[in-house]
């Protein structure tokens, strides 16, 4: 008997379990582009198009192999809209009677395939270094779920970096040589881009039809949608960023989007690379002498330490993480977020990168955008929502624990120890952003003082009963309390009058 093999938009890898397990003589793979997988979120257009033309690359690299490919186009006239929907189709006209599936990366996608009418068999999706069942013994039992021990077990498991028993240079974590402010000159001019082929075109063209109202600028489209373009774009990091990925990895500049970072997290998420293989060539690098141990150290614990480690959360916690919100937060996302105008710099450059690449790093997602939105207090459902759409590596399994969990602390404290929350300070330390801002990041209160300023004391004093007694911001309520209590007055007045006006939709 004939069977269905699904393929996913974020599942096109060649050693996928469910073409594993699947027979190339019998067995029909099927692939959909479908418009309910558009529109759970308003996807930005540059991050539909990546998955589209990947998509219909790797239909095309399947058939080569020998597979029958069932391929579904979005405006086909049959298609019928959801993947459960297209299973159904295709059971009809090839008579099969099974689906083989590698698990969803997402619940709502896993409850579709669970409760579908058709007999479907979900194999684990082994492209990660750990199991579900690896993490949950990692979890049972433990009283805070740290990453920074579950990444040692990934270090030992994998071999990555390890001199015998112990960590190579005698040190598991060089974070602390990671933070080095924005440099002057950045040497490195950002991953290579890829001149769009006529298929890609054609996409391009679909996308900008359909979607071309959303959030996000589809043109120039310059990403990698085969393996072969992916692998390009790794060993360009390797040899031109790495060196340098580690000192810089938290610097932000206003005329460089890429800095040392290495832009492949689109690629990793849909499949067309996988992390082990990112990782040795990485360690490789190190054992050449080509790149240090902070860096090299650096970029393998964001790999087989924080993606694994979110992505273990994320499936421990259950459908429902998401949805968290263990601060209340109930304000609105303000419109900046969808490019509405701001005199905030920073955000201003966030968000114009992001509307521009459907890309920005993990500083300027964690300490403007993330911070800025846990400062003012926003649901954080909205936030998800946000993240969820506008970037091309966002997938609910890495997304949601990033968002939710380590920027807007609503799991209460399941991923991060305590909220990232920072003041200007911060961000004028590792940026060039506050130089040309309109407001002034020296000033505290009064006219033209930084908003973070302002709302990162408004944050304190409002959690003042759930974060006085955490240990690591003891500091910075003596700080606060030690202040003049008429400065602290004039601090939550303001903080208060620049919420009512971003509520008000006026600029700010
Ligand atoms: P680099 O800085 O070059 O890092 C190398 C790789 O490490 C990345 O490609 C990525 O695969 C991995 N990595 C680094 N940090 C993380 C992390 N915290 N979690 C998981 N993997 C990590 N990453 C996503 O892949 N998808 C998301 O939807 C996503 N949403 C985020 C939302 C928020 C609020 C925050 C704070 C972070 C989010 N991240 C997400 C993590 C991180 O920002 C991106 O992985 C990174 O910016 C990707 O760019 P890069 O490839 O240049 O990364
Ligand atoms: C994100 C996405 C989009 C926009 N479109 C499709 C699609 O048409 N067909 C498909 O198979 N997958 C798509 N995806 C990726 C899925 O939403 C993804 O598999 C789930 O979010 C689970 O990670
Ligand atoms: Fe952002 Fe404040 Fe600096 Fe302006 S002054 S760029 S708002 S941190």
């Amino acid at each position: 008997m004939s069977r269905l093999v699904l393929v996913l938009g974020d599942q096109l890898s060649e050693g996928l379990s469910a073409l594993r397990e699947a027979d190339k003589a019998s067995d029909t793979v099927v692939m959909a582009e479908v418009s309910d997988e558009t529109a759970y979120v308003r996807h930005h257009p540059k991050k539909i198009a990546l998955i589209f033309s990947a998509m219909r690359k790797f239909a095309a690299e399947l058939r080569a192999d020998g597979w029958k490919v069932a391929y579904s186009q979005l405006d086909d006239s049959e298609n019928a809209g959801s993947i459960v929907g297209e299973l159904l189709r295709r059971a009809e006209q090839t008579g099969a009677a099974e689906v083989l599936a590698t698990e969803p990366g997402e619940w709502r996608l896993i409850n579709a395939l669970k409760y579908a009418p058709i007999k479907v068999r979900v194999l684990p999706d082994d492209r990660f270094i750990a199991s579900h069942n690896e993490f949950e013994d990692w979890a049972k039992g433990r009283k805070q779920l740290r990453m920074e021990y579950f990444y040692r077990d990934m270090r030992r498991k994998t071999g990555l970096l390890m001199d015998g028993d112990g960590p190579a240079c005698g040190k598991w974590n060089f974070d602390h040589d990671n933070r080095k402010p924005a440099p002057d000159e950045v040497t490195h001019d950002g991953p290579p881009g890829f001149e769009p082929d006529a298929a890609t075109e054609e996409v391009l063209d679909l996308v900008e039809a359909r979607f071309g109202n959303h959030f996000g600028t589809l043109r120039p489209f310059r990403f990698a949608t085969t393996r072969a373009q992916a692998l390009e774009v790794l060993d360009h990091f390797v040899k031109h960023a790495l060196p340098k990925f580690g000192d810089f990895q938290d610097a932000m500049l206003n005329d460089n989007r890429f800095l040392y970072h290495a832009v492949i997290s689109p690629y990793l998420n849909i499949g067309l690379l996988g992390p082990l293989e990112v990782c040795e060539a990485v360690a490789e690098a190190y054992a050449r002498g080509d790149a240090p141990i902070n860096a090299a150290e650096g970029f393998i614990r964001q790999i087989i330490g924080w993606r694994e480690y979110v992505r273990g959360i994320y499936f421990l916690e259950g459908p429902d993480y998401p949805d968290r919100n263990l601060l209340g937060h109930d304000r609105d996302l303000p419109a900046l977020y969808w490019g509405g105008v701001t005199r905030m710099n920073c955000l201003a450059k966030a968000v114009g990168q992001t509307r521009e690449e459907a890309y920005a790093h993990h500083i300027q997602r964690l300490m403007v955008t993330g911070n800025f939105a846990l400062l003012a207090g926003v649901n954080p459902g909205q936030v998800h929502e946000w993240y969820l759409a506008v970037y091309a590596d966002a997938f609910e399994w890495v997304e949601a624990p990033n968002t939710v969990g380590m920027s807007q602390f609503a799991d209460g404290g399941i991923i991060a120890s305590k909220p990232y929350v920072s003041s200007g300070s911060y961000i004028n330390r590792m940026s060039d952003y506050c130089k040309s801002c309109d407001y002034a990041v020296s000033k505290k209160t009064g006219e033209g003082a930084c908003p973070f300023n302002l709302l990162y004391w408004h944050f304190l004093d409002r959690h003042r009963e759930r974060f006085s007694n955490n240990a690591r911001m003891g500091n910075m309520y003596r700080t606060w309390d030690r202040m003049d209590a008429g400065h602290r007055a004039t601090v939550l007045e303001e903080a208060e009058a620049f919420l009512e006006r971003l509520d008000a939709g006026e600029t700010v």
